[in-house]
């Protein structure tokens, strides 16, 4: 995506809480976020150790929990685990893999990463190359020659990939400059031919090139802001709870009706749900659901392969972060009047804690729609109408990541389901085009995207999210099944039917029995505990249910951004517990070469075990006219719902609502 938060902002919300910090309570669970005061330490530590102390440049570009292994998690109330931050930083233009014990105040481990791919970019260093063009002077005069002020122009960064160079990869990207001016809404203004190529570790222009380019396109519709139009608006709605809120916010614990779950930030990720528990009231008791939850990549390629496009392939999380690009939330806007904030903190490039603001809200949501329902009218003379309104819990992050904003959603229901929804909005990334009209496309030319305005061509492009989801249903040896539908015929003729389908059961006891195709084969996908049954014999299980139609890559699998991406041939994948296989495209993901990801993880067999699901949610986007000058929100999402977990549907025994409403007209 096109990124171009500006200087200012950043030193806004820079926010120097060492001194404060000192005060915030100790983090109560091992796998609470690093407090600021945490960072603080582990800052300390580092820049105290010969690794900082010796180099003559050191930058952070991840600070986060190196979280505990899941047995130690789970059996921490008996011995605490130890508090860990993992640190991925540049010195002298090498990644160090740096642990902290924060506890102890001391580093205990600083390993060089050798390997393929480098660590998030920083917020900084992004702020420091948009700059660079502004002052070089081939680029002023191709500014000039366009006829834009210098003035006017906006610049952003986009990563570069990774074409199959060989040999000792440098950290470089692409600026590429937009035109504000008489619009806030620049991204649609692109300044297309030029190509400025920035190194990151030298902050210098190292390429530069001016094609022949089309016009900017125009100001003139682009400009989003309602605020700026006099609109009748509706009028405002309300949102009442006059008896309180129905949850509870205690640490990073969030309990509502018959769930609990444990919310963290982290740069990378971005919201973290973790240890997901539903209580059973027929069992009277609490039952694992998820250990972790989050988004592990949301790569999103482009797909004009000319000189200024052809690279465009991002990898939102792995490159740029998609907690680092979280959004304050706006309150009556981004959540309802009724919604509680949770603030997040990253560290900066300097390692100093950062705070984000408001970057996840809680709300129960009373959606309008019914939970269940039943009408009985079989009965003469009688009625029988029962009815339960749904209420649900959600936990939202936005995270806007330059130009797309990503709305994310995790919804917790009474019945025992976990929706998961992704929305996305914001700006198109479009490029200028000499078109006014769609009849001036020659017929047999590719335009590579749909002609939105004049001289403005949205270009087709993917968004894959990929969700790393380790569920642990009622423990954690769980086993993938696929209930396939399978179509049958009827022999004898003893009756006129000839057909009907049946359902075949197969459990998944390798990595690759359980790659899955979404729509390739009619099919259920669960988790279930195959150690633990229902009273009526059954394994208990929860079951993936997608709610978008399936998208998978369909870029070559010999191109470049497919080795690094290889993962999104399949929407689901199945792994065994492993702490550090959490990123799908690789822990380091700015020029990969795909030789850490969820593809090549080894054949490893996954019956009975810890097992990890993987799912993807996939939109192949064709910009349409109503995407411009800004989209509405296009959504895409899973569920993960109760399969045979609960003896009987859980509601009958949920106040969640509370309230059935009841009508009944019966016989005296
Ligand atoms: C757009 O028009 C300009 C001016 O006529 C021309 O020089 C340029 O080659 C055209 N570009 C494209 C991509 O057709
Ligand atoms: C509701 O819970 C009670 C125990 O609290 C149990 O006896 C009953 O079977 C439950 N009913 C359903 C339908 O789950
Ligand atoms: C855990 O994952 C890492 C990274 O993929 C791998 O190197 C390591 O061998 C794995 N450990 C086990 C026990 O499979
Ligand atoms: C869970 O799986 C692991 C690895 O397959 C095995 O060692 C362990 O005994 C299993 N535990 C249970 C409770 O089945
Ligand atoms: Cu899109």
């Amino acid at each position: 995506m096109v990124r171009s938060r500006m200087a200012s902002m950043l030193s806004i919300s820079v926010l120097l809480l060492l001194l404060l910090s000192w005060f915030t309570p100790i983090s109560s669970h091992p796998l609470d976020p690093l407090t600021p005061a945490e960072i603080a330490t582990v800052r300390r530590v580092i820049l105290s150790s010969p690794i900082a102390v010796s180099s003559a440049s050191f930058a952070f570009h991840y600070v986060g929990l190196d979280e505990p292994d899941k047995a130690q998690v789970l059996s921490w109330l008996h011995r605490r685990p130890p508090r860990r931050a993992l640190v991925l930083a540049r010195a002298d233009s090498e990644t160090h893999e740096l642990v902290v014990d924060v506890g102890l105040a001391a580093l205990i481990s600083d390993r060089v990463h050798r390997g393929a791919g480098f660590p998030i970019l920083t917020l900084e260093e992004q702020a420091a190359a948009v700059s660079l063009p502004l002052s070089y002077p081939p680029f002023v005069e191709s500014v000039r020659r366009r006829g834009v002020a210098l003035a006017d122009v906006v610049c952003s960064t986009f990563t570069k990939g990774w074409f199959g160079e060989a040999g000792r990869a440098r950290r470089r990207l692409v600026v590429a400059c937009f035109v504000a001016g008489e619009t806030v809404n620049l991204y649609v203004r692109p300044i297309e031919g030029v190509t400025v190529l920035v190194d990151l570790d030298e902050m210098r222009i190292v390429e530069y090139r001016d094609r022949v380019a089309p016009p900017v396109p125009k100001a003139e519709g682009t400009d989003y802001r309602a605020s700026t139009k006099n609109l009748p608006w509706s009028k405002p709605g309300a949102v009442l709870q006059p008896a309180g809120k129905g949850f509870q916010v205690d640490g990073h614990f969030i309990r509502w009706s018959n769930w609990e779950f444990h919310l963290s930030y982290d740069a990378r990720a971005g919201l973290i749900v973790s240890l997901a528990s539903v209580h059973d009231a027929q069992k009277s008791t609490s039952r694992r659901v998820l250990y972790r939850g989050f988004v592990s990549e949301l790569f999103v390629p482009y797909m004009d392969p000319v000189e200024e496009w052809y690279f465009r392939t991002f990898f939102d999380s792995g490159e740029y972060g998609f907690g680092l690009w979280a959004s304050p939330l706006q309150p009556a806007a981004d959540c309802p009047a009724n919604a509680e904030y949770i603030d997040g903190y990253y560290a900066g490039q300097d390692g100093k804690p950062v705070k984000l603001p408001q970057v996840f809200c809680i709300f129960e949501r009373n959606s309008g729609d019914v939970a269940w329902r039943h009408t009985e009218f079989g009965f003469p003379g009688q009625l029988i109408r029962e009815v339960e309104p749904e209420v649900s819990l959600v936990v939202r992050m936005v995270a806007a990541l330059g130009n797309y904003d990503y709305v994310t959603d995790w919804e917790f229901k009474a019945s025992g389901s976990i929706k998961v929804v992704v929305s996305l909005t914001g700006i198109l990334e479009v490029k200028g085009t000499n078109y006014t009209h769609a009849d001036q496309i020659p017929a047999g030319l590719d335009p590579h995207g749909s002609l939105l305005a004049e001289n403005t061509m949205a270009i087709y492009h993917d968004h894959f999210i990929t969700y790393h989801l380790d569920l642990d249903i009622d423990g954690s040896n769980n086993t993938f099944v696929k209930s396939k539908l399978k179509p049958t015929r009827v022999t004898g003729g003893s009756v006129p039917r000839r057909s009907y389908w049946t359902v075949v059961r197969e459990e998944a006891k390798t990595e690759a029995d359980a790659r899955v195709e979404m729509g390739s084969v009619p099919a259920e996908l669960l988790v279930v505990n195959p150690n633990k049954k229902t009273k009526m014999g059954n394994a208990v299980g929860y079951r993936l249910i997608s709610n978008s139609a399936p998208a998978a890559s369909l870029l070559a699998d010999d191109d470049y951004p497919e080795t690094r991406a290889g993962y999104l041939k399949k929407q689901v994948w199945v792994t065994p517990y492993n702490k550090s296989e959490k990123w799908a495209a690789g822990l380091y993901v700015d020029n990969s070469r795909g030789d850490d990801t969820l593809e090549i993880w080894s054949q490893r067999t996954i019956e009975n075990t810890d097992i990890v699901l993987w799912h993807t949610i996939g939109f192949h986007h064709i910009p349409y006219q109503e995407d411009f000058p800004v989209m509405p929100l296009l959504s895409g999402g899973f569920e993960l719902r109760p399969s045979n977990f609960f003896e009987s549907n859980p509601l009958m025994n949920s106040s969640a609502t509370g309230q059935v409403y009841t009508t009944c007209t019966c016989i005296a």
